[in-house]
Order: structure tokens, then C-alpha cells, then sequence
């Protein structure tokens, strides 16, 4: 079996927490599935940033192109601009290596409680477009720190864009539901989301077996919250894809516990693997972040890499955890860190 070169940016925050976590359990499962993970550790970040004025080094993305996939864990300071951390680490690594879905499984855990979701399970994905739209750095400020001081910002929306995370929700949909729903606001946004909803609507007819329905991402918000289980797949645009992705998992008990995947489907270039939830400054340090997220999304990984047999041990691994009641902070236990990750060390190997 070939070995598997993983790049690992713990980032910022909890980062640093959950990612050592989530490698001890990909280690145990690597040694029992007989893989060769490679890691490799790369300190970017704030720190870095705050060292060097830039989050990365300049030759940061050929030194990742080397890699079959990246690892990450959270990017985000108090005292580095907002706009630095991501736009001078993640969203350079989004473009560059194509990654053009986001994916973001949410569903329901037993053993975590989800009052909002508690008449049925959960079990959805958010199809994040991730390459364009509001993510644009087109726009600027203008007379600044005058009393007529304005800001422009435009969303970018392309045809090739669009059509390719309808192409990629669509055949998601129809091996799993069948059910669509696209994020929109044509009734606000005049020209992108008519633009975004005709390549969906498009997009979605050549798939017979999918239903497609659009609609406004506030009522989608609303229908999250109070009927979450009769959603499959969501499609939605850069910005509308976070939100709600940080809603739906919050539905189901926490973000902590959400994953994601940066997809270069095409397989050309390294996809990136992240949980959902950010450095949680708050917390950081105090050793109580709650790992699932940064774990499923290593399963995630495995998945993506063709080791279907070792996610699935990884993902029952944590799951059994939880349905055995080690839970963190964060939804509702006493478990550290550190404690939760040896309860999944020690079910891997039951
Ligand atoms: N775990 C990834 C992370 O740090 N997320 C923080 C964040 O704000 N991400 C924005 C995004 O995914 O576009």
C-alpha cells in the first residue's frame, strides 16, 4: 500500500487542540488498517503571522502541492485582522488547488442532545460552493474618515462555478434522497441569485431523479431550525453555504461536531479537510474543545483517499463514544479533550 503524504496546519486556537487529537486516532487507525500516513507539520498561522507578516510562507502552496491532502484546524486570532487569516491562508489554498465544494455532512449523533431536532434524525449535506461568489476580493473603501466614507463589495458568480456545485449537489442528491433544495435570494439579490437559481434549475434537469426546490435562504434558516429532518442536500453559494452550515450543526447539538471537505473533485490537486467551527479563542488552551468535528473530517479524509473500511472505523469509533455518553463541554459533559480522544483511542481497539 502506497504511503499517503498529509499535509497538517493546526492553525490557531482550539486548532492546536483538536488536530494532535484527531492524529492520535488517525495513527491507532493507520497501524490497524495496515495505511502509511505521512504527516508532515506546518506552522502557519497567526503566530506565524505575527512573526513574519504573512500567514504562510511565500512558497507555501508548491509546499503543499506535494502533498495528497491537507489537514487543518482552525484559522482566526484576536490579534490578527479577520480578513488576514483567511485570506492569506485558506481561501489562497481553496483557489489555487481548485477546490470548488464544500462539503458539510450534518446529522444528528446519538448521545448528543439536539432539542431543536428532537422529533427525528437529521440527516443532511450542505454542497458549499467554494471558489467564488461573495468571497470576492473586488470592491474597496473609499474616502476614509470622511463623514461620506463607503465600502464596495462585489460577489462573483460564474457560469462554470455555479453549474459544476449544482453538477456535484445534483448527483449527490440523487445517490442519496433525492431531494434539493438551492439557497437563494432572487428576491433581494436582482442580478446574482436570478443568475445562481436559472444554471441550478438548469443544471438540476438532467438529473430526473432529483427535486429541485429553491428557497430564500432566510425561510431555509427558519426551516432548518423547525423541520431540519425533511432536507437532503443544499446547495448554496460561498457565503450562504457557511452560514448555514454553522446553523444546521448547531441544530444538532454543536458546531464542534461538524466537518467539512475542500473538494477538488477532479482529484488533480490536494483537497483540504477541516472542521466547520473556527479557533474559538474563548476556549483555546483550556484543553475542552470538542475533537468530533476535527475527527470526522479525518474520516472524511480516509474516505477521500480510498480507505472506505478505515473512515467507517474511525466515524463508529467516535460515534459509539458519544452514544456511550463521553461528551465535552459544549454539549453538555465533562470530558476533556484529552478524555474524549483516549475514549476513542480505546473503542478503535475494542
Ligand atoms: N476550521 C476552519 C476555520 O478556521 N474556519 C473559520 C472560518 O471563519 N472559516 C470561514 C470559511 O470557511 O470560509
Amino acid at each position: 500500500m502506497s504511503a499517503h503524504r498529509i499535509a497538517v496546519i493546526p492553525g490557531d486556537g482550539i486548532g492546536r487542540e483538536v488536530v494532535p487529537a484527531a492524529i492520535a486516532c488517525l495513527e491507532r487507525i493507520a497501524e490497524l488498517h495496515s495505511l502509511t500516513l505521512e504527516f508532515t507539520p506546518f506552522d502557519w498561522g497567526s503566530d506565524y503571522y505575527l512573526q513574519h507578516g504573512r500567514m504562510m510562507p511565500d512558497d507555501g502552496l508548491p509546499q503543499l502541492a506535494l502533498h495528497d491532502a491537507i489537514y487543518l484546524g482552525a484559522v482566526g486570532s484576536p490579534e490578527v485582522p479577520d480578513a488576514e487569516t483567511l485570506w492569506g491562508l485558506l481561501i489562497p489554498i481553496r483557489r489555487e488547488f481548485q477546490q470548488y465544494i464544500n462539503l458539510r455532512p450534518v446529522k444528528t449523533l446519538d448521545g448528543v442532545a439536539a432539542p431543536l431536532a428532537s422529533e427525528h434524525p437529521i440527516d443532511l449535506v450542505i454542497v458549499r460552493e467554494n471558489n467564488e461568489g461573495e468571497y470576492s476580493e473586488i470592491g474597496g473603501r473609499m474616502y476614509r474618515g470622511l463623514p461620506q466614507e463607503g465600502a464596495v463589495q462585489e460577489a462573483v458568480f460564474t457560469r462554470l462555478g455555479v453549474s459544476r456545485a449544482a453538477h456535484y449537489a445534483a448527483s449527490l442528491a440523487a445517490s442519496r434522497r433525492g431531494r434539493l433544495t438551492s439557497a437563494t435570494k432572487s428576491n433581494g439579490i436582482v442580478h446574482t441569485m436570478p443568475f445562481w437559481d436559472e444554471i441550478v434549475a438548469e443544471t438540476v434537469s438532467l438529473y430526473p431523479d432529483v427535486t429541485l426546490t429553491a428557497e430564500h435562504v432566510d425561510a431555509l434558516a427558519a426551516h432548518l431550525v423547525l423541520k431540519p429532518w425533511t432536507l437532503d442536500v443544499i446547495v448554496a453559494s460561498n457565503l450562504f453555504g457557511d452560514i448555514l452550515s454553522d446553523l444546521a450543526a448547531a441544530v444538532t447539538g454543536s458546531i464542534g461536531l461538524a466537518p467539512s471537505a475542500n473538494l477538488n473533485p477532479e482529484g488533480r490537486y490536494p483537497s483540504l479537510f477541516e472542521p466547520i467551527h473556527g479557533s474559538a479563542p474563548d476556549i483555546a488552551g483550556n484543553g475542552v474543545a470538542n475533537p468530533v468535528g476535527q475527527i470526522w473530517s479525518g474520516a472524511m479524509m480516509l474516505e477521500h483517499l480510498g480507505h472506505t473500511q478505515a473512515a467507517r472505523h474511525l466515524q463508529t469509533a467516535f460515534e459509539a463514544v458519544l452514544r456511550d455518553g463521553v461528551r465535552t463541554r459544549d454539549i453538555g459533559g465533562t470530558a476533556s479533550t484529552a478524555e474524549f480522544t483516549e475514549a476513542v483511542l480505546s473503542m478503535i481497539d475494542a
